[in-house]
């Protein structure tokens, strides 16, 4: 027996493992119910009593041997999995796990909002599918008005409880104007719907970002100066804004608002259609009427609002003449846009 323990002691001693599978079966094999040491503490008792003591200590060293061997193993092989252990050089950085990045219209959408912030407005979030109210009658859309038509809004459901997706992120202004009262200057990105047909320049959805601010005595002078100084911000020092007047049911007055194109500085290119203007928003002084609608006094108040669109101003920003590309999912076209 002393013979079997001294084989099995060099057996051990020369064992070596390159998984923690091998270290299982070792142990296993060895210190398991069944395994090589159990079945010598069996044979112990029969051992003749003057013998008893060598053969403890014998079999206690051989015990205490193999579970300081599976130990040691374990520890050894408690980083690498079941790669080998040998040969692994722990001090290597590690493969670099691929980072995101943030997508384009997230980037200009986000550039967009910290400029008006810094003038003072807060951001606002309102749900995507509206009701008539929010999208139309609170905006003093008539009840004729051709963006009623199923043609250029999405309903999702006709029945009694009308709803729709939103055409513009105005209706979060109605939410705020209804909840709040002024001074109110507050700002909503957001993704719009509208039933077009999807083109180079055209999608049935894309991205607003509005402002609104009321309080007593806001005049278009206090407009035409934030839009001078959004313009500046977004596309240089340099830049010159000129306004156009428009309509929109909502406002009266209404403008559109050109920047000078900062790609040819006005002397005329592609871009700007040799214009020297690129049309980059809308704007006007918030109608008595949706003042009204909303709980807001007009005689006491006046407003202005402006609307501008992400995408079209993203295409600018990073010449893409097809704003699909910015909806296609195509990680080597999403990957190059970073956020500086
Ligand atoms: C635009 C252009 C002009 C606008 C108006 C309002 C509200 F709710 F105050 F009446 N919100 N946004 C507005 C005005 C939006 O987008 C091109």
């Amino acid at each position: 027996m002393l013979t079997k323990i001294a084989v099995l002691k060099q057996e051990i001693e020369a064992f070596s493992a390159s998984t923690r599978d091998d270290v299982e079966q070792f142990r296993v094999r060895y210190l398991g119910r069944k395994g090589v040491l159990p079945a010598l503490f069996k044979a112990f008792r029969t051992v003749p009593v003057h013998e008893k003591k060598q053969f403890g200590q014998e079999l206690n060293a051989l015990k205490n041997l193999l579970e300081d061997k599976v130990n040691r193993l374990k520890e050894e092989l408690a980083d690498c999995g079941d790669s080998p252990a040998k040969g692994v050089d722990m001090t290597l950085p590690p493969e670099m796990q691929a980072l995101g990045s943030r997508h384009p219209i997230s980037i200009v959408q986000n550039e967009i909002t910290d400029i008006f912030c810094k003038a003072g407005f807060k951001v606002a979030d309102g749900p995507e599918i509206e009701d008539d109210w929010h999208q139309f009658s609170a905006l003093n859309f008539p009840p004729e008005h051709p963006a009623r038509d199923m043609q250029d809004t999405f309903f999702v459901d006709k029945g009694a409880h009308e709803m729709l997706l939103r055409a513009h992120t105005s209706t979060v202004q109605v939410r705020v104007m209804e909840s709040q009262s002024p001074p109110i200057r507050s700002l909503m990105p957001g993704r719009v719907y509208r039933n077009e047909t999807v083109s180079a320049r055209a999608n049935c959805f894309f991205h607003q970002v509005e402002g609104l601010y009321i309080d007593k005595g806001v005049s278009f002078a206090d407009l035409k100066q934030l839009l001078l100084y959004f313009a500046r911000e977004m596309f240089g020092k340099k830049s010159d804004i000129r306004m156009r007047p428009s309509y929109f049911p909502f406002t009266e007055p209404s403008a559109e608002v050109d920047v000078s194109c900062y790609i040819c500085n006005q002397k005329g290119c592609n871009v700007c259609k040799h214009t020297g203007y690129l049309e980059i928003m809308g704007c006007g002084m918030v109608d008595p009427n949706v003042l009204e609608n909303c709980g807001i006094d007009p005689k006491v108040y006046s407003g202005y609002a402006f609307g501008m669109g992400v995408d079209r101003i993203a295409m600018l920003k990073y010449n893409v003449n097809d704003l699909r590309v910015f909806f296609d999912n195509d990680v080597r076209f999403l990957k190059q846009f970073t956020s500086a």
